[in-house]
């Protein structure tokens, strides 16, 4: 059995890539082109700033870092009023009895996301208090698929690597698992993802059983 489970954010515990989505089109259509939801899929578990790199490069733009800086910002504004408006209904299936079950077992967890905005999202759906070790992209210098965001949670949860479980819904993130040389469930579609050690579509089909 594993001493702790970690979480990515977006994707895995709530779906705010619909939100993300929606911000980035806007901006993309701001600056004359567009962005759609098949671009969009490049920008899971990737940083703000190699997002907004990757959006530009669709639209064909190269623009300074100070015009940069201010177009990440802007779009932030959008996703940050967007994720206010979230609560608890919008935790994806199978998470809460998932980590109820982890609590039970005393198995610990922690939050392993590039988002800077995760706090915001952890409150706003009342999973905060949850973990027991939160690294998000406020904490972390290294983008995925660094794993430099997961090693860090089981060091502040006491774990050895390989005692650790990582969900993820992105490639990246997977390979950041991989790289920490943790154990990596990947969750979304197994024909999709790769270089994981077990598939599920959410947690609802997650169990300690299969855990073990
Ligand atoms: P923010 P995760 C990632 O979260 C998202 O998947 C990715 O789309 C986003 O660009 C990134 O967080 C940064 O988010 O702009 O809120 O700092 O999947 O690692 O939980
Ligand atoms: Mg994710």
């Amino acid at each position: 059995m594993p001493k702790a489970v970690l979480f990515d954010l977006d994707g895995v515990i709530v779906d705010t890539a619909k939100h993300h989505f929606i911000a980035w089109r806007a901006l993309a259509r701001e600056l004359g082109f567009e962005f759609t939801e098949q671009d969009n899929e490049r920008l899971k578990g990737v940083s703000r700033m190699d997002s907004l790199t990757i959006l530009l490069e669709v639209g064909g733009l190269t623009l300074p870092e100070d015009k940069k800086n201010a177009l990440a910002a802007k779009k932030n504004d959008q996703y940050v009023k967007a994720i206010k408006q979230m609560d608890a209904s919008e935790i994806l299936p199978g998470v809460t009895d998932f980590l109820k079950a982890l609590k039970e077992a005393g198995i610990k967890v922690a939050l392993g996301s590039a988002s800077k905005n995760a706090p915001i999202i952890l409150n706003q759906i009342e999973l905060y208090d949850a973990f027991d070790a939160i690294v998000d992209g406020n904490v972390i210098k290294k983008a995925k698929p660094d794993p430099e965001v997961f090693l860090k949670g089981a060091e502040l949860l006491g774990v050895a690597p390989q005692d650790c479980v990582v969900f993820e819904d992105a490639q990246a993130g997977i390979q950041a698992g991989k790289n920490a040389g943790m154990y990596v469930v990947g969750v979304g579609d197994a024909n999709v993802l790769t270089g994981a050690d077990d598939y599920v579509s959410d947690l609802s089909e997650m169990t300690l059983e299969r855990l073990k």
